[in-house]
């Protein structure tokens, strides 16, 4: 659970690094199971041809990085949403979660249709993520709704392995005008003319801990030049009233005092949930990309420093 001063600091900077909320064995048991994913696939792809040295001995931190050198398929099952094992199901509905949850946002809660397992390699660009507000990758239903971010490291996140960095108090003026920046992996990023000018604050976090987030706070994760493989997990919570702000995958009720008999409590239901969805609305923002945009400072945009 929060206090009043930690309760009180995510609302008014837009953020919070909350220490000691996620229980370790819940990371560990997600790790072991992202650790047999990797396994699972790494064996496949050799069967194909792709890979040829399994590097078996080594730890968390470096095999997928290894393997992701022979083939960039190694990262497949982990990507976008498609883990669905009962240790992500477990952390997305850890109680201590829905406890902080359920804080912010009240008894009735979704778990969000968008969460993403982070993987990111040392020295590879496609991992550095640009400033942006989730609300920019969302339908704007949820515009004026809070949807907190929960992004937990499943290593100790450092400055060199590229943790989050965030815009303090900047999280109340809305939506900021967002482009399709020409990265390496295609990403929003607030337009240079509309960034907020105020100064980034890294947030390094250990295991255990969590970085909290609204919707609206600006923030980017910057290079790992560590060595290691940086793993995190960010997950989003909101209320039914939020609306169905991220139709492209399947949320769930997580906790329910009006319909406890529609949460989802087994890890299948919410595997076979996340597998059969359809997509029902279509995302109704309309960003430019780099190409169409126009820039009074174009010298601050993103895809002409690289
Ligand atoms: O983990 C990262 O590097 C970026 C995560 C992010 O941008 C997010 O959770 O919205």
């Amino acid at each position: 659970m929060l206090d009043q001063a930690q309760f009180d600091q995510f609302h008014s900077e837009g953020f919070l690094i909350a220490r000691n909320v996620v229980p370790l064995d819940v990371v560990h048991a997600l790790r072991d199971e992202i650790e047999a994913t990797v396994d699972r696939q790494a064996r496949v792809l050799r069967e194909r041809g792709e890979i040829t040295e399994m590097h078996e001995d080594a730890d968390f931190l470096h095999r997928a990085a290894l393997l992701h050198d022979q083939s960039p398929n190694i990262l497949d099952p982990l990507a976008h949403g498609t883990h669905t094992g009962p240790a992500m199901f477990n952390l997305l509905t850890c109680p201590a979660v829905l406890d902080i949850m359920e804080q912010l946002i009240g008894p009735e809660i979704l778990v969000s249709s968008i969460y993403r397992l982070r993987p990111k390699l040392p020295g590879l660009e496609e991992g550095v993520i640009p400033w942006h507000q989730d609300s920019a990758y969302f339908h704007s239903c949820a515009d004026d709704e809070l949807v907190p971010t929960f992004w937990v490291p499943l290593m100790n996140a450092t400055v060199d392995t590229g943790c989050m960095e965030v815009l303090p108090g900047c999280h109340t003026k809305g939506v900021f005008r967002h482009y399709w920046a020409d990265l390496k992996a295609p990403g929003l990023s607030i337009h240079p003319d509309h960034m907020p000018d105020v100064s980034p604050v890294p947030v390094p976090a250990d295991i255990g801990d969590a970085v909290m987030m609204t919707n609206l706070t600006p923030h980017r994760s910057t290079e790992n030049v560590s060595g290691l493989i940086r793993w995190s997990a960010d997950l989003r919570y909101s209320s039914p009233e939020a609306g169905d702000y991220g139709p492209n995958e399947a949320a769930f009720l997580g906790r329910s005092m009006g319909r406890p008999d529609d949460v989802v409590t087994d890890w299948r239901v919410f595997e076979t949930i996340r597998v059969n969805h359809v997509p029902s609305i279509k995302i109704d923002r309309i960003w430019l990309r780099h190409d169409k945009e126009s820039f009074q400072h174009p010298e601050k945009r993103l895809d002409l420093a690289r």
